[in-house]
Order: structure tokens, then sequence, then C-alpha cells
């Protein structure tokens, strides 16, 4: 085949690049970490290498590309996935919509007022990221509403300093860090960015918690839309949201998910639970029977964890309820 020379411009014939976003019909591919998006389409259908499914191609996956005599770009592979967040359908048909792929930190965003955040939901959340194998960091957002300035003594609001603090008590004994923040003050702002460099990262949460407030803080050209109440409309459909990543300034990629407050919970066998709470896998191996479900077998050694007070007894609470549930909690029963 004759070499092509009509669309030198960023692309060279052959090759990989990342789904940067996807609308309708057709996707953008940038070859990150450059910045250089151009337009590819899909033919037919792809099969994933090493899997006999088809899958739909997500934002964040890794695709090889070829350019045709015309100039234009056909995806012709898709690179087997790091891990990749799946929202599950509420309605009858089950379907799995892919979310984004190779999502290096997904940073899940909570207040603890403006709203109030719901430990069951943060561990429901907590669980999913756990299952799909991607690196979660929680931010407690507004910490500005109970920390006095920076430098100073005075707290802004005693009770709500210290819910902060039983807060972040409890996520960093389970073994996840905790990173307060706050747009308003700029507190860890800095440190959020270093975290960020690099990476390709999402922000995930309740509307109102300041996700988009968070990314304009990280980059403010990407000026972002905050306090956005037409997204409640958007909650619970999926069918004319699309994702999309934005280059940060500071290094790094932010995936944008108008929308999403979270995944929908993965289905699970009723045993496999407790290996997505870190702080139950870690003394788990240690109980009298196997499996263990940790509820009514005795010698259970997450049993005697929660109550020697090494494993907080609200997030044991949420692991029953989940157990209970059986699978039934879906994203948006919030
Ligand atoms: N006090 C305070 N308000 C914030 C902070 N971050 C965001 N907000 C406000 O919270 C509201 C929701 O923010 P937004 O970024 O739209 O939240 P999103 O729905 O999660 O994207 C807006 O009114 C923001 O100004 C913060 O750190 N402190
Ligand atoms: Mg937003
Ligand atoms: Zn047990």
């Amino acid at each position: 085949m004759k070499e092509n020379f009509s669309n030198k411009n960023c692309c060279s014939a052959t090759g990989s690049a990342v789904v940067v976003k996807h609308t309708g019909s057709h996707y953008l591919l940038s070859r990150l970490p450059e910045w250089n998006p151009f337009i590819a389409v899909v033919r037919g259908k792809l099969r994933l290498k090493g899997s006999t499914s088809t899958n739909p191609i997500a934002v964040g996956d890794v695709v090889d590309y070829q350019e045709d005599s015309t100039g234009s770009f056909t995806i012709t592979g898709i690179h087997d996935r790091k891990n990749c967040i799946v929202r599950k359908s509420q309605n009858l048909s089950r379907q799995n919509h892919v979310i984004a792929a190779n999502i290096d930190r997904v940073f899940l965003t909570v207040t603890l007022r403006d709203p109030e955040v719901k430990l069951q939901f943060v561990d429901r959340f907590l669980v999913t990221c756990e299952a799909y194998g991607v690196p979660v960091t929680i931010l407690l957002n507004k910490a500005d509403l109970y920390r006095g300035e920076e430098g100073s003594e005075s707290l802004a609001d005693e009770d709500l300093a210290q819910m902060a603090a039983g807060f972040v008590q409890i996520y960093s004994q389970a073994g996840y860090d905790v990173l307060e923040t706050s747009v308003t003050t700029g507190y860890n702002i800095g440190r959020l960015k270093d975290m960020c460099r690099d990476k390709v990262v999402l922000f995930s949460g309740q509307s109102g918690v300041g996700k988009s407030s968070l990314v304009n803080a990280l980059d403010p050209s990407l000026n972002l839309k905050t306090a956005e109440i037409s997204q409640a409309h958007l909650q619970g459909r999926h069918t004319t949201t699309f994702y999309q990543m934005h280059p940060l300034s500071c290094g790094g990629f932010v995936v944008d998910t108008p929308g999403i407050r979270g995944f929908g919970l993965v289905d699970f066998k009723k045993e496999e639970l407790s290996n997505y709470f870190p702080e139950m896998l870690r003394v788990e191996d240690n109980c009298r029977f196997v499996p263990c479900t940790h509820t009514h077998e005795p010698g259970c050694a997450v049993k005697a964890a929660v109550e020697a007070g090494e494993i907080s007894p609200l997030r044991y609470s949420s692991y029953l309820a989940m157990l209970e549930d059986d699978g039934k909690y879906r994203e948006g029963d919030e």
C-alpha cells in the first residue's frame, strides 16, 4: 500500500491512541500524553483482544487505528483494559454501560453538609471501586465549613470539625486515603494537583459536593459549569450523556461524567463481599470457617475485630446491609 501523506499534521497512518471522547457516531482519539485529538470511526463490530465478547469502546480505552486513503481514521482494535467502570442500567434490559476505562484514580467527593454524606453510599461506592480494581481517594470537600483560617487555632464549626475527624478516622482505619479539601480557601488543592499529575482521574460523588468546582480549581481554563440544577435531570439516564476527557494544565487528564454520582453496585457472591472491604480482607484469613460470611459463624475474626474496635461498626453495618440487599441496590437508590 502506498503511503498517504494527506494527513501529516498529527498522526501517522497506523498507531495506537486513547479515546478521549465518544459522541454517538464517532470517537476522538489522542496519543496521550500529547493532546492532539483527531476523529476516528468504528466500522462493523470490534472484538476485544483475548475475549469473545463484543463491547462498546469507552473513554480511556487504548485503541489501534488505521488511516485510509482518504485520510480518515478507523479504529481497528481495542487493547486489554487495566480496569473499567461499568454502570448498570436501571431498566429491565439490564444492559451494562461502560463509563470509562483505564482510570488511574477515582476521587470520591463527599461533604458533611449541603449535601450531607451518607456513609452507606460511600461504602457501596468503595466496594464498587474495589471490585473494578480502581484506586480510590476520598475527598472531604468544603473543609472551609469547619476549618478556621489557615494558621489560626480557631475552628469555624466545632461540631462539624468533630464529624470531620470521625469521618477521616473511619475511612483511614479502613485503609483509604482521605484528603480534606476546600475550593473556597484552596486548602489541599496543591496536593490534589500533585495526585493528578500524569494520571487519568475521575471525580464522582453526589450532586452539589463540588466536583466541577474542584476540577475548575485544578485548571480554571476548563471552566466547567457549577451548581447546575439541570444535572438532576440527567441522573438516572445515560442516553444523552457523553463522557469526555479533558487535559489538565497541571498535567494529567480528567474524565468528566456529567450527572453521575455513583456507579451502582456490582454483582457479587455473598462470600466475596468482604474481599471488597480492605479491613476485612486483612483479617478474614483468621476466621475459623472458610468461607465465612462474618455474620453468625463462631470464631469469626472479622466480628472479633469489630468488637476490638479495629473495624468500624459503621462499616460493618454497611457490609451487613449490602449482604441483605443481595445486589438489589442500584445507582440512584440513595
Ligand atoms: N463552601 C464551599 N462551597 C463549595 C466548595 N466547593 C464547591 N462549593 C459550592 O458547592 C456548590 C456545588 O458545586 P459544584 O462544583 O457544582 O458541585 P458538583 O455538582 O459536584 O459538580 C456550588 O455552589 C459551589 O460553589 C468548597 O470547597 N467550599
Ligand atoms: Mg458538576
Ligand atoms: Zn468471619
